[in-house]
């Protein structure tokens, strides 16, 4: 136990509230863990998959209204609404407290509360962070030990005086005497919040129990809390991967990357190089934590310690790291389960079993025309199985940082790659990200959505001030030590087709950059930074036409006067907020495409 004063009087107050029938304090034990899944086997709340086929690994279905993360009824209560910003709900920090209260009295009644202490970062790392997280979900403590560090070992990295955020999570459906789950326990959908309150660096969440709803480290803590305490603090907490990739001479760099989601975000950190010599190691799959280092060096950790990984799509094929990680010891939720007691789901590489089960618990029908798997199914694998982890991955000092990447999912205008001519304008760069969707994306016409940094949804506070506190960074270290900042789409059609073939591909355009940031390879400059200069990226041995690969690093003056249009739209919400580096940044780009 602890003898931290503040995190015992928070559970007794808490357990006061909530009236559970007892409160277990989480140790993150292999007796604990296997304890609280035989618990929901032994329920029908869970199945153990074949241990032949899937040693240590469990089979879980949620409530078919909890699958997803519910950014509308995600909330930052900051005092004011101008704090929260123009991209995000808010709700005075009062009244929701007052809403709250009132749900999560009694709510733990019939049931059993668990307090997780979890790090997220190498427990004692000083990039790192403790959380303890009190909830009544047994499904969220096997999680968060896949996907933090939890238990004794945190408690006493936290000693009798240390900080943690406090995080409060309830399923939101207290047990009458007697009465056990015969299902999977949630509250409706408009009885669900996910708060939070981003001055006093807390976490209140109410009604769900699936994904970044209920494992309170991951996007809460690690990125909407973790974004306003490293503003306050002069850090960055960002949706980026970390991968590791050396080059056939022995040397090696590390990359940060930001995507929205659909990009291949988890493949591009665990990617097979095609290219002959090549490595790439993965040190995080989707949250990075950065500060400066003694030498002006930006140094990233992830705050993670698992993979909480799309299954759809993920195949041998389209990305072999990811299927070895969850080969054992994994969590699969909302998949399909086969009549041998593996797991199926749609761009596996493989047909589905006859007999087989979907994610709603009925056999499934391929015919239905209706998924197997819930298009967000997920595993929850531990890091360290990833075949291609990095050396680094658990250094508590984390891993210099050499360049930032940006992307989205864009069919026109943006090339397969061009870097930024200085920080100011890789901000620039950050703040204009986003996909191209299609009308059938519910109530928005055809086009861009903005995504920037790919923290749209992650941003803790006025996401104006966000990109301030970017540009800030910049002027903590000099230009030879910081990182450079690319933008790539791996993403570009012409008349249907892809101009890039991605994947292991992209090798060849992360070689490119690893040699950029050493000043090596041939550049053409153009209104929107350095384009890779024909033959730059090696093509050998790719079935590509020098035409084709003109066309993916084609920069068009007319598609980027569009873009600029777009841009100015975008910028419009921020008003005052919008850093007058980036109305700068903008106004080059304007007066270089003659406007
Ligand atoms: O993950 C993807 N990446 C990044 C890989 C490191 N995907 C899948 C996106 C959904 C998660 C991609 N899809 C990528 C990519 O680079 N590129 C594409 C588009 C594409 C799809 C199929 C082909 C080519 C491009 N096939 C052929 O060219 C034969
Ligand atoms: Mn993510």
């Amino acid at each position: 136990m602890t003898k931290n004063q503040k995190l015992i009087n928070w559970v007794n107050q808490w357990a006061e509230v909530m009236q559970p029938d007892n409160v277990v304090w989480c140790d993150g034990s292999e007796e604990e863990n296997q304890r609280l899944l035989d618990g929901y086997v032994n329920a029908g709340l869970a199945v153990k998959l074949n241990e032949k086929k899937r040693p240590g690994s469990y089979y879980f279905r949620s409530d078919p209204s909890d699958v997803a993360r519910v950014e509308n009824r995600t909330f930052i209560c900051s005092k004011t609404q101008e704090e929260a910003g123009p991209t995000n709900n808010w709700e005075d920090p009062e009244k929701m407290r007052a809403t709250m209260l009132a749900k999560y009295k009694g709510c733990m009644k019939g049931r059993t509360m668990y307090v997780i202490p979890f790090s997220m970062g190498p427990i004692g790392s000083n990039i790192a962070h403790i959380g303890v997280e009190i909830t009544d979900s047994a499904y969220v403590v096997v999680n968060m030990r896949i996907m933090a560090r939890i238990g004794k070992p945190v408690l006493d990295a936290l000693g009798e005086n240390g900080f943690f955020v406090p995080c409060v999570h309830s399923v939101g459906k207290p047990l009458a005497a007697g009465e056990v789950d015969k299902t999977w326990p949630c509250a409706p959908i408009e009885e669900k919040y996910i708060v939070h309150f981003p001055e006093t660096y807390e976490i209140w969440s109410y009604g769900s129990g699936y994904g970044g709803n209920a494992l309170l480290g991951k996007k809460c803590l690690a990125l909407r809390i973790a974004s306003k305490m490293g503003k306050d603090q002069g850090w960055l907490a960002e949706h980026m991967l970390i991968l590791g990739i050396t080059n056939p001479k022995g040397e090696k760099k590390y990359i940060a990357a930001a995507f929205p989601s659909a990009c291949g975000k988890t493949n591009l950190a665990m990617l097979v190089p095609t290219i002959p010599g090549w490595k790439v190691e993965t040190v995080g799959d989707d949250i990075a934590w950065m500060k400066y280092g003694a030498d002006g060096r930006l140094y990233a950790i992830n705050p993670e310690a698992g993979f909480f990984g799309v299954a759809p799509m993920t195949s041998l094929e389209t990305n072999p790291n990811a299927m070895h990680s969850a080969d054992a010891n994994t969590i699969f939720t909302n998949v399909g389960l086969t009549p041998d007691g593996d797991v199926w789901w749609e761009g596996i590489g493989y047909d589905c079993p006859a007999g087989t089960i979907d994610w709603k618990g009925n056999v499934y029908d391929p015919a239905s025309g209706e998924p197997c798997a819930h298009a967000n199914a997920r595993f929850t694998a531990p890091a360290s199985q990833c075949p291609c982890i990095d050396s680094q991955w658990e250094n508590p000092a984390g891993v210099p940082i050499s360049a930032i990447l940006f992307g989205g999912r864009r069919p026109s205008t943006v090339p397969l790659c061009h870097e930024a001519a200085s920080w100011n304008h890789g901000v620039f760069m950050g703040s204009i990200v986003g996909s191209e969707v299609t009308a059938a994306a519910i109530g928005l016409k055809a086009g861009v959505r903005r995504d920037p940094f790919a923290m749209l949804p992650f941003c803790g506070y006025n996401m104006g001030d966000y990109f301030g506190h970017w540009i800030d960074m910049g002027k903590k270290s000099s230009a030879d030590k910081l990182p450079k900042f690319f933008f790539v789409n791996w993403f570009r059609k012409k008349d249907g087709k892809w101009l890039w073939p991605g994947y292991g591909e992209n090798s060849r355009v992360l070689a490119y950059i690893f040699n950029r940031c050493n000043g090596e390879g041939a550049t053409v400059d153009t209104a929107i930074g350095k384009v890779p200069a024909a033959g730059a990226i090696n093509v050998e041995g790719l079935n590509i036409t020098a035409e084709e690969m003109a066309n993916a690093l084609a920069f068009s003056t007319d598609e980027w006067k569009d873009e600029v249009a777009l841009i100015e739209e975008q910028y419009a919400m921020f008003g005052s907020h919008l850093p007058k580096e980036l109305r700068a940044e903008l106004d080059g780009l304007k007066s270089r495409l003659g406007m």
